[in-house]
């Protein structure tokens, strides 16, 4: 073979090879699934003119949903966003791929309180993404007798003017809370004890929605009921009759992380996408459109005072807040009865 012909070659192979990489830069796409009414389209939208890597955005309404998606789909999802007991549960069954902080540097900007979960100790497998709890939202013009607690809402007389989160964990938790029993001491001496209060409770409700109750809420549909903080945050941003009270049974607080699930096909952008979200100005648009707790303490320098004094999004200090923990299969316990008691209403 002449040297001409060897060169001919040669030429050919690197530049296919070239190519090559190229489509696989071109490839490159992340397929995010997250909660509804969390991610801003103007977050997703900038990571994709920053980086290049378009984004596949799928949502969900609870964590128990989350996993049983997954579970279908392996090796499909590259970023979810799983509150602290799934990440924990995850963890345990090997779901998850431990995270490079050497490639996520604007981790830094989270608070330091926010840094060393007890649900996942040195964040080897999560990256906070928001906090919030869940509490009472009530319209101060229709509802005129204190509202308090749990046992102040679930009442006879605002039948049909209730809206509460469709989640079957949380409900349980509360009429838990009602019976002063610990939120994650679900045993099923402990749920036939409930049994009761959550067939009362469960005829009263006229929407269950986790997605977004605020429709219905400014449209007078239901006069009050048991959402996310950032949805009553927002509420409260739009009009101050509406008041936002942690419940005096008990309340508690949530942390929705980032994770890479195991096998995720794009780590890389999954990575990238993380560090994205946490940079200061980012992480501003998502409290800006989705008033949670935001644990970035760079991004919090940048909130208005009046953004940072909604009682929703930022509750005082002193208050004591509980946190959910895996209860492992005392989850299918909870869904056999909420199915029985739903169906029965
Ligand atoms: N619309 C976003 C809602 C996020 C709520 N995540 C917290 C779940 C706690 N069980």
């Amino acid at each position: 073979m002449k040297l001409f012909h060897i060169v001919l070659i040669v030429t050919m192979v690197l530049s296919l090879a070239g190519c090559n990489r190229s489509s696989q830069k071109q490839q490159q796409r992340l397929h995010l699934f997250a909660w509804s009414e969390y991610v801003p389209q103007e977050v997703i939208d900038g990571f994709t003119k920053q980086t290049g890597i378009p984004v596949d955005y799928e949502v969900y309404d609870s964590n128990e949903k989350m996993l049983t998606k997954l579970l279908s789909s392996p090796a499909h999802y590259d970023l979810i966003q799983p509150s602290e007991y799934m990440v924990e549960h995850l963890i345990k069954r090997g779901l998850l791929e431990p995270i490079d902080q050497s490639a996520i540097p604007n981790v830094s900007n989270l608070l330091p309180e926010y840094r060393n979960p007890e649900y996942d100790p040195g964040m080897k497998y999560s990256v906070p993404y928001m906090a919030g709890t869940v509490g009472i939202v009530f319209n101060s013009d229709k509802i005129k007798d204190p509202i308090r607690g749990y046992q102040d809402v679930f009442q006879p007389k605002y039948a049909g003017r209730i809206i509460a989160l469709d989640d079957n964990r949380e409900i349980v938790s509360w009429a838990l809370d009602a019976k002063g029993i610990d939120i994650n001491d679900v045993t099923p001496a402990n749920l036939t004890k409930v049994k009761p209060l959550l067939a009362d409770w469960l005829k009263l409700v006229k929407i269950f929605n986790s997605d977004d109750p605020k429709p219905q809420l400014f449209s007078g549909d239901v006069d009050l009921g048991v959402v996310y903080c950032g949805d009553a945050a927002k509420l409260i941003e739009q009009d101050k009759k509406f008041k936002y009270v942690l419940p005096a049974e008990g309340a508690h607080r949530f942390i929705d992380n980032l994770c890479i699930p195991k096998d995720a096909p794009d780590k890389q952008a999954a990575e990238a996408f993380i560090n994205y979200i946490l940079r200061p100005e980012v992480s501003k648009i998502i409290s800006d459109k989705f008033p949670y707790t935001n644990p970035n303490g760079a991004a919090r320098k940048l909130l208005t005072p009046q953004q940072l004094a909604n009682p929703a999004s930022y509750p005082p200090e002193s208050v004591h807040l509980e946190i959910f923990h895996d209860i492992g299969k005392a989850n299918a316990d909870i869904s056999q009865l909420m199915t029985e008691l739903r169906n029965g209403r």
